[in-house]
């Protein structure tokens, strides 16, 4: 990219850093930022904090050729991609205070000429609101000299957890700018490391794109959990259900489960509801369906435990989704925390092969612990599958027989 020195990557997180690992990969100098220091020190030794595969392998080459630094401190940069989290708050609207933070700290830094890249996923607007605050903040900077102008657009991220070093390279991306010019600068960088088609908009319809890719997920997820509310009603199996109905072609239906976690498609869709509360009914209406599915499998397994006298569960898997040690907002946990204060009689033995440790709001529970597969198994009068990691694929039917059996994903079938 022509002119570009530095890139300044802010937020080092399960998208910040692969970005800015990517970047300096392909020759940029980047400037990696964030507020914990813990992180900083990591990517400056080249160690990842979390599990992405081949993440470490490309970090280590980057740091090791001095392409990519890490500090707690914004730089000055020719480029700022934000990549900072974008929660909701209470009642569902969306909490902007992360990037108005990081714009806060890019703006006393900016001579003109920069571009400002906003990749969180953001409620329709938010990039002309952060473009609007940082000019306000620099009033001296002369928005009709052409040399101190500031460009600002919008790049959502779409890669999938578990296959991001892929995805960043193959995806095509969706590039808002709030000019045509910021929206051609942001594509040049990507352009750098990035294969698959670059397609140009504005940024309020680029903000759209992102959540409506996660809103649809979401409603074809919700089909299938309200099927198989309505599958166990009418005495039907669900699996063989969905897989007779997607021999149609034109059907194709998802998969139910636990319910959906996650930090993105159980949050995004919020930021259209909030956004238009009184159009957008059925993307709320699947949200509450999914949102409700824990509770229906906290139902089912309460109701068979009844029967025994001390309870003894085998609770397999607790990551949002299969082969990953992502516990965010996984309904999984939230299950087993609601059966731990449900059966207080009882026992809970875990099973999650990608974790060392319980997290907190479970280890602090007397009766759950951190299990092997085998000895949770052996040990358990219910058996309740909550994730379809690949390593429960292979428990043999032997060891189901005896048991009453919650298979929420349908691996056993
Ligand atoms: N799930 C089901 N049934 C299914 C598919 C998924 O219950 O048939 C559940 C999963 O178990 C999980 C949740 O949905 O709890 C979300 O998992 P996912 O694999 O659908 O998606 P994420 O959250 O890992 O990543 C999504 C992706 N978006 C889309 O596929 C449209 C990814 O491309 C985005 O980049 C990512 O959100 C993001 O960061 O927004």
């Amino acid at each position: 990219m022509d002119g570009v020195k530095t890139v300044a990557v802010i937020g080092l997180g399960y998208i910040g850093l692969p970005t800015a690992t990517i970047l300096a990969t392909n020759g940029m100098k980047v400037i990696g930022v964030d507020v914990n220091s813990a992180t900083v020190a990591a990517v400056n030794k080249g160690e990842v904090p979390f599990v992405e595969p081949d993440l470490e392998t490309f970090m280590v080459g980057a740091v090791t050729q001095g392409n990519l630094t890490a500090t707690t401190e914004t730089p000055e940069a020719d480029v700022y991609v934000i990549a900072v989290p974008t929660p909701f708050q209470e009642g569902y609207q969306p909490d902007l205070s992360y990037i108005y933070a990081a714009v806060d700290q890019i703006a006393p830094k900016l001579r003109g000429g920069e571009l400002l890249i906003l990749e969180s996923t953001s409620p329709p607007g938010a990039t002309e609101k952060m473009a609007e605050r940082v000019l306000a903040s620099r009033p001296d900077l002369d928005q009709s000299n052409d040399r101190q102008i500031v460009h600002f657009a919008h790049c959502p991220e779409r890669v999938l957890p578990g296959r991001i070093m892929i995805e960043l390279v193959t995806n095509d991306r969706i590039v808002g700018g709030i000019t045509k010019e910021a929206a051609l600068k942001a594509k040049e960088l990507y352009e750098s490391f990035c294969e698959g088609e670059i397609l140009l908009t504005d940024a309020r319809t680029a903000e759209m794109v992102k959540l409506v890719e996660n809103s649809y997920r979401d409603v074809n997820i919700a089909f299938a959990n309200e099927l198989s509310l309505i599958a166990e009603k009418l005495d039907i199996d669900v699996w063989e259900l969905i897989e007779l109905a997607n021999h149609h072609p034109r059907v194709n239906i998802l998969q139910p489960g636990p319910g959906v976690g996650g930090h993105c498609i159980a949050v995004d869709p919020w930021f259209i509801v909030s956004a238009t509360p009184d159009e957008a009914r059925l993307i709320r209406k699947s949200r509450e369906v999914n949102e409700a599915k824990p509770k229906w499998v906290i139902d089912n397994v309460t109701e068979k435990a009844e029967r025994l006298k001390k309870p003894i569960i085998a609770a397999l898997g607790l990551a949002f989704k299969p082969d990953i040690d992502d516990l965010r907002a996984s309904p999984s946990v939230a299950i087993v925390e609601a059966l731990a204060d449900q059966l207080s009689d009882g026992h809970i033995y875990v099973v999650e092969p990608h974790i060392e440790d319980l997290p907190s709001s479970l280890s602090e529970k007397s009766n759950v612990t951190l299990s092997t597969k085998d000895h949770a198994l052996d040990e358990s009068d219910i058996i309740l599958l909550l994730v379809d990691h690949t390593a429960f694929k292979s428990v043999g039917s032997e060891k189901l027989a005896s048991k009453i059996v919650i298979d929420t994903k349908g691996i056993w079938r």
